[in-house]
């Protein structure tokens, strides 16, 4: 069957289903965003509509097929625990839930063949495997073309198809927050090197797993949206904007308590004095520090859940308005100039909603940055990536005058931010990712073009004959020529996606990270790349003199050291990794160009 968009949500409200006030609040929120999604699909059939003359008969049609495709959201199960559903009215983390919602609006809207599961019993109905326990493979064919579910739904897809999941594998798209790294991903590597997780180690291609914000681009980026304005909705913002009204991000009462940065402080103190001596001087000396510079300026508004009392977290000179619906939130924001974040929580959607809605975003700068490593959160979670502040995609991608993030603990630095965000005229912002149009366009895109099935292809070796012939134009930066091209279009089977006029190839310096590497030559690492630059000729053209070429399993690899003269290709494409960095190693990073506010595609991927 052909694509065609849907503007109607009614019969998607009607798949979600009832029951739970995780399901409700993904249903109030379809309902509200459902004009936008419309006119965002509308524009884009016009678009595609003057594209689609442009292809032949077969592309056409292949380029509309509809998918089956099946929702499993592991989280909200039963089975799973579902901590989620009876802390939505509470504060409790919504950032999923808008997440889940967004991505079944946009493929029913994209006119899918929907089937949506929150249940073991409904997962196993939709698999056609019997119910049960213990792992009953599932012996016909995949009933579905892909499957989005989370890390709980592959677990519970593991225990219900048993074997016949490996072979469907490559199906199945994982919604992860916070990304999975290519070292924590491989499961032999990870046991053997220390990247081993509670949740990673599954052996997939990393772009099947989708993230919230672009992290590393070793994996996919989904996103999310945010509401839109119009022009009258502008208009009105900007008479009613209020230089002097900050909100604070923070619908929990513990978030207002410590600032991270402190809190580590002060445990790192309590090493040395008695606990709650320190705990509760810093305690008080922290909040109490940014709070009453901020008040000095500013009036104070939260939206803290409560009970029936104020939290004793938030002080009284804050006009707390309680946990607010989705579109009350919104409006306040409207009208406030500075929304602020007190370090947590990381990451979420509420920042982009502020910005989005006129705000300025206010938030702390991490020093040393938080990972997992070093922080309870991040601990357990599949990915080293270095966390600089509360919310890193609003301070690398979106920026001042949108957002300042300065070290909160640097009194000075706080309060002159304040001062000049009360004086800056700041416009809405939205980055076209995060429109309704951006993520259909980007999901379309994934649908219609990533493959993680296709048979393997053939893998250059250390003593691989193909050869890149010619000499690069410059020694740091190749762009690739036609006979490479040819060379690279021979072991591309399909054609790549992205496809291959995007490539550059670049050595990162010491140290450096390819993700960081492509990221200051304005590029972004692509890893479906990889395998056209893990080639002996890759070094020489980069003028790189090695004494000999190893080929290992090692995540940093395709890389160099100029100290030893060594030079390693890698040898299991599952470790292909964007974001591998190693003191004494020189990187090979496949970059190429992105659109700009849709870093997920290349210029020539649509
Ligand atoms: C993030 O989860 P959170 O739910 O804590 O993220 P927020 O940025 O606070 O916002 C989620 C939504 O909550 C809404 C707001 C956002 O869309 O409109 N909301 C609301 O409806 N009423 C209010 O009074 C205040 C906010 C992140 F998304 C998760 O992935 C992480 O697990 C979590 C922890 O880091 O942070």
């Amino acid at each position: 069957r052909q694509l065609a968009f849907r503007s109607d949500i009614g019969a998607l409200l009607e798949q979600v289903g009832t029951g739970k006030e995780s399901l409700s609040f993904m249903k109030r929120r379809m309902r509200r965003l459902a004009a936008q999604w419309a006119s965002a699909a509308r524009r884009l059939a016009a678009q595609w509509a003057s594209a689609a003359r442009r292809l032949d008969d077969s592309l056409r049609s292949q380029w509309k097929e509809q998918k089956r495709i099946l929702v499993h959201v592991g989280f909200l199960t039963e089975e799973a625990g579902d901590v989620f559903s009876p802390k939505v009215l509470k504060g409790g983390p919504l950032g999923e839930m808008v997440q889940w919602a967004d991505i079944l609006t946009a493929l029913h809207v994209l006119g899918h063949n929907l089937k949506i599961s929150v249940s073991l019993k409904e997962l196993q109905g939709f698999l056609g495997v019997p119910p049960g326990r213990g792992s009953c493979p599932l012996t016909g064919p995949l009933p579905f073309d892909l499957i989005y579910t989370d890390y709980h739904g592959l677990q519970q897809m593991r225990q219900h198809m048993g074997l016949s999941l490996r072979k469907h594998k490559c199906h199945i798209r994982v919604i992860d927050t916070f990304g999975t790294e290519p070292a924590y991903n491989h499961e032999d590597y990870a046991t053997l090197h220390g990247y081993r997780t509670n949740w990673g180690y599954w052996n997939l291609n990393c772009r099947q797993y989708m993230t919230m914000f672009p992290h590393t681009p070793d994996n996919s980026f989904m996103g999310f949206v945010a509401e839109e304005l119009n022009d009258t909705e502008r208009l009105s913002i900007q008479r009613n904007k209020v230089d002097s009204m900050a909100v604070v991000y923070g619908k929990e009462a513990s978030m207002w308590k410590v600032h991270m940065n402190w809190l580590d402080l002060i445990l790192l103190l309590s090493t040395l004095i008695e606990f709650p001596l320190t705990l509760n001087s810093f305690e008080l000396q922290g909040k109490e520090k940014f709070l009453a510079i901020l008040h000095r300026y500013m009036e104070i508004h939260g939206t803290v859940y409560y009970e029936t009392q104020r939290p004793p977290e938030v002080p009284a000179f804050v006009k707390n308005h309680g946990l607010l619906p989705q579109q009350e939130l919104q409006q306040l924001l409207r009208k406030a100039k500075l929304f602020i974040g007190f370090g947590f929580p990381y990451e979420g959607p509420a920042p982009l909603e502020a910005i989005a809605n006129g705000c300025i975003f206010l938030q702390p700068k991490f020093k040393p940055s938080h990972s997992s490593l070093n922080h309870e959160f991040f601990r357990g979670k599949p990915t080293s990536r270095q966390v600089s502040s509360q919310h890193p995609y609003a301070e690398q991608y979106i920026g001042r005058p949108h957002v300042i993030t300065v070290d909160f603990n640097n009194s000075q630095e706080f309060e002159s931010a304040i001062r000049d965000i009360m004086r800056t005229k700041v416009e809405p912002y939205l980055p076209y990712e995060y429109t309704c149009e951006g993520m259909l366009e980007r999901l379309h895109a994934y649908i219609q073009n990533q493959e993680f099935c296709a048979p393997k292809a053939q893998f250059p070796s250390a003593n691989a004959s193909n050869s890149w012939p010619g000499s690069p134009p410059s020694p740091f930066v190749l762009l690739p020529n036609s006979s490479v091209l040819a060379w690279a279009s021979n072991i591309s089977t399909p054609p790549s996606w992205p496809p291959l006029s995007a490539l550059r190839l670049l050595a990162s310096l010491e140290g450096q990270s390819c993700v960081e590497a492509c990221q200051s030559a304005g590029l972004i690492c692509e890893p479906a790349f990889y395998r056209f630059i893990n080639i002996k000729e890759a070094f020489s053209g980069l003028e790189v003199q090695c004494e000999g070429v190893e080929a290992e399993m090692n995540h940093i690899f395709p890389a160099f050291s100029v100290e030893r003269s060594e030079c390693g290709l890698q040898k299991d494409a599952l470790l292909f990794s964007c974001a591998g960095a190693n003191a004494k190693y020189h990187r090979l990073c496949p970059c190429r160009d992105y659109r700009k506010g849709q870093v997920a595609l290349c210029r020539d991927c649509l």
